[in-house]
Protein backbone atom coordinates (compact mmCIF):
# COMPACT_ATOMS: atom_id res chain seq x y z
CA UNK A 1 0.00 0.00 0.00
CA UNK A 2 1.53 3.56 -0.69
CA UNK A 3 1.25 6.38 1.76
CA UNK A 4 -1.76 8.17 -0.48
CA UNK A 5 -3.76 4.92 -0.08
CA UNK A 6 -2.48 4.55 4.01
CA UNK A 7 -4.02 8.17 4.13
CA UNK A 8 -7.11 7.86 2.71
CA UNK A 9 -8.10 4.47 4.49
CA UNK A 10 -7.66 6.42 7.50
CA UNK A 11 -9.70 9.61 6.05
CA UNK A 12 -12.54 7.12 4.96
CA UNK A 13 -12.49 6.03 8.78
CA UNK A 14 -12.66 9.83 9.90
CA UNK A 15 -15.31 11.01 7.41
CA UNK A 16 -17.39 8.03 8.91
CA UNK A 17 -17.65 9.81 11.80
CA UNK A 18 -18.11 13.40 10.89
CA UNK A 19 -21.60 14.82 11.75
CA UNK A 20 -23.52 16.65 8.06
CA UNK A 21 -23.40 19.76 9.22
CA UNK A 22 -25.64 21.72 7.10
CA UNK A 23 -23.88 24.45 5.30
CA UNK A 24 -24.04 27.73 5.96
CA UNK A 25 -22.50 30.79 3.69
CA UNK A 26 -18.74 31.02 2.68
CA UNK A 27 -17.02 34.03 4.16
CA UNK A 28 -17.01 37.12 2.84
CA UNK A 29 -13.52 37.85 1.72
CA UNK A 30 -11.59 39.19 -1.62
CA UNK A 31 -11.05 36.18 -3.88
CA UNK A 32 -7.88 34.65 -3.95
CA UNK A 33 -7.95 34.42 -7.87
CA UNK A 34 -8.71 38.22 -7.83
CA UNK A 35 -5.51 39.07 -5.59
CA UNK A 36 -4.15 37.03 -8.33
CA UNK A 37 -5.35 39.04 -10.84
CA UNK A 38 -4.51 42.28 -9.47
CA UNK A 39 -1.01 41.56 -8.38
CA UNK A 40 0.28 40.00 -11.88
CA UNK A 41 4.02 40.74 -11.66
CA UNK A 42 4.60 39.22 -8.22
CA UNK A 43 4.92 35.98 -7.26
CA UNK A 44 2.34 35.40 -4.85
CA UNK A 45 2.46 33.13 -1.22
CA UNK A 46 -0.32 31.03 0.33
CA UNK A 47 1.11 30.21 3.66
CA UNK A 48 0.66 26.90 5.11
CA UNK A 49 0.12 26.35 9.46
CA UNK A 50 1.35 22.47 9.40
CA UNK A 51 2.49 21.08 12.51
CA UNK A 52 3.74 17.85 11.82
CA UNK A 53 3.67 15.71 8.48
CA UNK A 54 3.98 11.69 7.54
CA UNK A 55 6.97 12.59 5.47
CA UNK A 56 8.38 14.83 7.88
CA UNK A 57 7.47 13.98 11.33
CA UNK A 58 7.31 17.06 13.71
CA UNK A 59 7.67 20.32 11.65
CA UNK A 60 6.49 22.55 14.59
CA UNK A 61 4.11 20.91 17.42
CA UNK A 62 4.34 24.03 19.99
CA UNK A 63 3.38 26.85 17.26
CA UNK A 64 0.60 29.07 17.96
CA UNK A 65 -1.29 28.73 15.59
CA UNK A 66 -3.12 32.40 15.74
CA UNK A 67 0.28 33.80 16.16
CA UNK A 68 1.54 32.26 13.09
CA UNK A 69 -1.06 33.09 10.87
CA UNK A 70 -0.81 36.93 11.98
CA UNK A 71 2.21 37.10 11.09
CA UNK A 72 1.39 35.86 7.44
CA UNK A 73 -1.15 38.58 7.06
CA UNK A 74 1.45 40.72 8.20
CA UNK A 75 4.53 39.76 5.84
CA UNK A 76 1.65 40.57 2.75
CA UNK A 77 0.78 36.87 1.95
CA UNK A 78 -2.31 36.31 -0.38
CA UNK A 79 -3.84 33.32 1.44
CA UNK A 80 -3.28 30.99 4.12
CA UNK A 81 -3.25 27.40 4.24
CA UNK A 82 -4.50 25.34 7.18
CA UNK A 83 -3.94 21.26 7.51
CA UNK A 84 -6.93 19.66 9.18
CA UNK A 85 -5.75 16.21 9.26
CA UNK A 86 -5.82 15.03 12.33
CA UNK A 87 -3.90 11.71 12.08
CA UNK A 88 -0.54 12.83 9.36
CA UNK A 89 -0.97 16.36 10.16
CA UNK A 90 -1.79 16.95 13.70
CA UNK A 91 -4.53 19.49 12.18
CA UNK A 92 -7.53 20.35 13.10
CA UNK A 93 -10.19 21.96 11.84
CA UNK A 94 -10.31 24.42 14.94
CA UNK A 95 -7.14 25.59 13.97
CA UNK A 96 -8.42 26.83 10.55
CA UNK A 97 -11.83 28.08 12.77
CA UNK A 98 -9.04 30.39 14.52
CA UNK A 99 -7.31 31.43 11.71
CA UNK A 100 -10.40 32.58 9.42
CA UNK A 101 -11.89 34.16 12.69
CA UNK A 102 -9.08 36.28 13.12
CA UNK A 103 -7.92 37.22 9.47
CA UNK A 104 -9.16 38.74 6.38
CA UNK A 105 -7.13 36.50 3.92
CA UNK A 106 -8.83 33.85 2.05
CA UNK A 107 -8.40 30.44 3.92
CA UNK A 108 -7.56 27.29 2.21
CA UNK A 109 -8.79 24.16 3.87
CA UNK A 110 -5.77 21.75 3.17
CA UNK A 111 -7.31 18.01 3.61
CA UNK A 112 -7.81 14.92 2.08
CA UNK A 113 -11.69 15.75 1.19
CA UNK A 114 -13.28 13.39 -0.48
CA UNK A 115 -16.90 13.79 0.95
CA UNK A 116 -19.45 16.95 0.85
CA UNK A 117 -19.26 16.55 4.58
CA UNK A 118 -15.66 17.75 4.79
CA UNK A 119 -16.91 20.43 2.35
CA UNK A 120 -19.80 21.64 4.61
CA UNK A 121 -17.78 21.59 7.63
CA UNK A 122 -14.98 24.10 5.84
CA UNK A 123 -17.22 26.56 5.11
CA UNK A 124 -18.62 26.85 8.09
CA UNK A 125 -15.13 27.22 9.79
CA UNK A 126 -14.13 30.39 7.52
CA UNK A 127 -12.82 28.12 4.65
CA UNK A 128 -13.16 30.45 1.64
CA UNK A 129 -10.65 27.67 -0.48
CA UNK A 130 -10.77 24.06 -0.53
CA UNK A 131 -7.57 21.38 -1.94
CA UNK A 132 -9.17 18.40 -4.56
CA UNK A 133 -6.48 16.10 -5.07
CA UNK A 134 -6.80 14.44 -8.30
CA UNK A 135 -4.77 11.66 -6.94
CA UNK A 136 -7.25 10.98 -4.09
CA UNK A 137 -10.32 10.84 -6.19
CA UNK A 138 -12.08 8.99 -9.25
CA UNK A 139 -12.85 11.63 -11.88
CA UNK A 140 -16.34 11.37 -10.95
CA UNK A 141 -15.89 11.95 -7.70
CA UNK A 142 -14.06 14.90 -8.23
CA UNK A 143 -15.91 16.46 -10.93
CA UNK A 144 -18.91 15.95 -8.26
CA UNK A 145 -17.18 17.57 -5.67
CA UNK A 146 -15.46 20.50 -7.75
CA UNK A 147 -19.21 21.67 -8.87
CA UNK A 148 -20.50 20.97 -5.75
CA UNK A 149 -17.20 23.22 -4.43
CA UNK A 150 -17.93 25.95 -6.37
CA UNK A 151 -21.47 26.39 -6.78
CA UNK A 152 -22.00 27.32 -2.84
CA UNK A 153 -19.15 29.84 -3.55
CA UNK A 154 -15.50 28.58 -2.89
CA UNK A 155 -12.82 28.29 -4.53
CA UNK A 156 -11.36 24.96 -5.39
CA UNK A 157 -7.13 24.44 -5.50
CA UNK A 158 -7.53 21.05 -8.12
CA UNK A 159 -4.10 19.57 -7.41
CA UNK A 160 -2.09 17.51 -9.57
CA UNK A 161 1.22 15.92 -9.49
CA UNK A 162 1.66 14.45 -13.44
CA UNK A 163 0.67 15.09 -17.13
CA UNK A 164 -2.40 12.89 -16.87
CA UNK A 165 -3.79 14.66 -13.77
CA UNK A 166 -3.29 18.04 -15.18
CA UNK A 167 -5.23 16.74 -18.01
CA UNK A 168 -7.87 15.51 -15.83
CA UNK A 169 -7.65 18.88 -13.86
CA UNK A 170 -8.40 21.00 -16.92
CA UNK A 171 -10.73 18.31 -18.10
CA UNK A 172 -13.35 18.82 -15.34
CA UNK A 173 -12.67 22.83 -15.80
CA UNK A 174 -10.43 23.80 -12.62
CA UNK A 175 -9.53 26.96 -12.98
CA UNK A 176 -6.95 27.13 -10.04
CA UNK A 177 -4.36 24.05 -10.39
CA UNK A 178 -1.69 23.41 -8.26
CA UNK A 179 1.45 21.18 -9.07
CA UNK A 180 2.44 19.46 -5.78
CA UNK A 181 6.26 18.58 -6.43
CA UNK A 182 5.78 16.36 -3.63
CA UNK A 183 4.49 12.69 -4.84
CA UNK A 184 2.10 11.76 -2.30
CA UNK A 185 2.58 8.24 -2.97
CA UNK A 186 6.37 8.34 -2.35
CA UNK A 187 6.88 11.71 -0.86
CA UNK A 188 9.75 12.66 -3.10
CA UNK A 189 10.29 16.18 -3.74
CA UNK A 190 11.33 17.55 -6.97
CA UNK A 191 10.78 21.22 -8.23
CA UNK A 192 11.17 19.74 -11.62
CA UNK A 193 7.43 18.36 -11.44
CA UNK A 194 6.44 22.38 -11.87
CA UNK A 195 9.13 23.23 -14.58
CA UNK A 196 8.08 19.60 -16.66
CA UNK A 197 4.29 20.29 -16.10
CA UNK A 198 4.58 24.11 -16.94
CA UNK A 199 4.60 22.88 -20.43
CA UNK A 200 1.45 22.08 -20.87
CA UNK A 201 -0.33 25.33 -19.09
CA UNK A 202 -3.31 26.80 -20.36
CA UNK A 203 -4.51 30.05 -20.47
CA UNK A 204 -7.25 31.44 -18.72
CA UNK A 205 -5.99 28.99 -15.49
CA UNK A 206 -3.83 30.30 -13.01
CA UNK A 207 -1.30 27.84 -12.08
CA UNK A 208 0.39 27.57 -8.28
CA UNK A 209 3.80 25.48 -7.19
CA UNK A 210 3.49 23.58 -4.53
CA UNK A 211 5.50 21.88 -1.98
CA UNK A 212 9.41 21.80 -1.30
CA UNK A 213 9.76 25.57 -1.83
CA UNK A 214 12.69 26.08 0.62
CA UNK A 215 14.08 29.99 -0.22
CA UNK A 216 14.23 32.28 -2.81
CA UNK A 217 16.38 29.96 -4.99
CA UNK A 218 13.14 27.37 -5.49
CA UNK A 219 10.52 30.51 -5.85
CA UNK A 220 12.62 31.97 -8.71
CA UNK A 221 12.82 28.73 -10.88
CA UNK A 222 9.32 28.46 -10.69
CA UNK A 223 8.45 32.11 -10.99
CA UNK A 224 8.24 32.34 -14.80
CA UNK A 225 5.28 29.85 -15.12
CA UNK A 226 3.49 29.85 -11.54
CA UNK A 227 1.49 32.96 -10.25
CA UNK A 228 1.59 31.58 -6.76
CA UNK A 229 3.74 29.19 -4.38
CA UNK A 230 2.34 26.80 -1.55
CA UNK A 231 5.07 27.17 1.69
CA UNK A 232 4.43 25.11 4.38
CA UNK A 233 7.76 23.42 6.00
CA UNK A 234 9.86 26.45 5.24
CA UNK A 235 8.09 29.05 7.37
CA UNK A 236 6.79 27.22 9.91
CA UNK A 237 10.32 26.12 11.25
CA UNK A 238 11.62 29.77 11.01
CA UNK A 239 11.44 31.39 14.08
CA UNK A 240 10.14 34.33 12.25
CA UNK A 241 7.57 33.91 9.63
CA UNK A 242 7.01 37.26 9.08
CA UNK A 243 10.50 37.98 7.69
CA UNK A 244 10.35 34.59 6.15
CA UNK A 245 7.45 35.19 4.32
CA UNK A 246 8.36 38.26 3.22
CA UNK A 247 11.74 37.00 1.71
C1 LIG B 1 3.47 22.67 1.58
P1 LIG B 1 6.06 22.24 2.06
O1 LIG B 1 7.05 21.31 1.42
O2 LIG B 1 6.40 23.69 1.80
O3 LIG B 1 5.85 21.97 3.51
O4 LIG B 1 4.64 21.94 1.32
C2 LIG B 1 2.27 22.03 0.87
O5 LIG B 1 2.49 22.11 -0.52
C3 LIG B 1 2.06 20.59 1.31
O6 LIG B 1 1.76 20.62 2.66
C4 LIG B 1 0.96 19.85 0.54
C5 LIG B 1 0.03 18.91 1.05
C6 LIG B 1 -0.78 18.51 -0.05
C7 LIG B 1 -0.22 18.36 2.30
C8 LIG B 1 0.69 19.98 -0.78
N1 LIG B 1 -0.35 19.18 -1.13
C9 LIG B 1 -1.82 17.61 0.09
C10 LIG B 1 -1.26 17.46 2.44
C11 LIG B 1 -2.06 17.11 1.35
Amino acid sequence: MDFLEKILLEKEKEVAKMPLEKVGKVRKTTSFIERLRKNEQNLQIIAEVKRASPSLGAINMEVDVLNQAKQYEQANVSAISVLTDPVFFKGNIEDLRLVAKNVELPVLNKDFIIDEKQVNRAVNAGATMILLIVAALSKERLQVLYEYATSIGLEVLVEVHNEEELAVAHSIGGNLIGVNNRNLKTFEVSIETSLHLAKLQKSGVFYISESGIKSAVEAKKVAENYRAVLVGEALMKEKDAKTAASR
